[in-house]
């Protein structure tokens, strides 16, 4: 059975996006499609956040999702947050194509991040790989642009 399911992305400013995650089945990648407006040419670190709270905005979606307790990294890693999507990138008409295709995402199972929270970041992340305390922790990202809560859909 194909699991689906969908993000609407808002946060303080004019960030918007909808994000929307299909999986074939529960040991496939899930694809990530769709895309996020009113961003800033170039990159935007892209998470999973532990949390489906928005009750003090983005900020209350908590830290990367992270239930293995591993360093933050990129998505092409081994070792990293499962919510670690890396970067989109935005174009100079200000929007980001979302086009991701994730092995250690889930739908189901006890490490689905339906109820989730998925963040756009004001800046680029490092990945890890910027040298200090907070880049195996966040990568830098900075603030949280827009954000929404991934929930089910038909
Ligand atoms: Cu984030
Ligand atoms: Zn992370």
């Amino acid at each position: 059975m194909v699991l689906k399911a969908v993000c609407v992305l808002k946060g303080a400013g004019e960030t918007t996006g909808t994000v929307y995650f299909q999986q074939e089945s529960a040991s496939d990648p899930v694809k990530l499609t769709g895309e996020i407006s009113g961003l800033t040419p170039g990159e935007h670190g892209f998470h999973v956040h532990a949390f489906g709270d928005n009750t003090n905005g983005c900020i209350s979606a908590g830290p990367h999702y992270n239930p293995h307790n591993k360093n933050h990294a990129g998505p092409t890693d081994e070792e990293r947050h499962i919510g670690d999507l890396g970067n989109v990138t935005a174009g100079a008409n200000n929007i980001a194509k979302i086009d991701i295709t994730d092995k250690m995402l889930s739908l189901t199972g006890p490490y689905s991040i339906i109820g989730r929270t998925m963040v756009i970041h004001e800046k680029g992340d490092d990945l890890g790989k910027g040298g200090n305390e907070e880049s195996l922790k966040t990568g830098n990202a900075g603030g949280r642009l827009a954000c929404g809560v991934i929930g089910i859909t038909q």
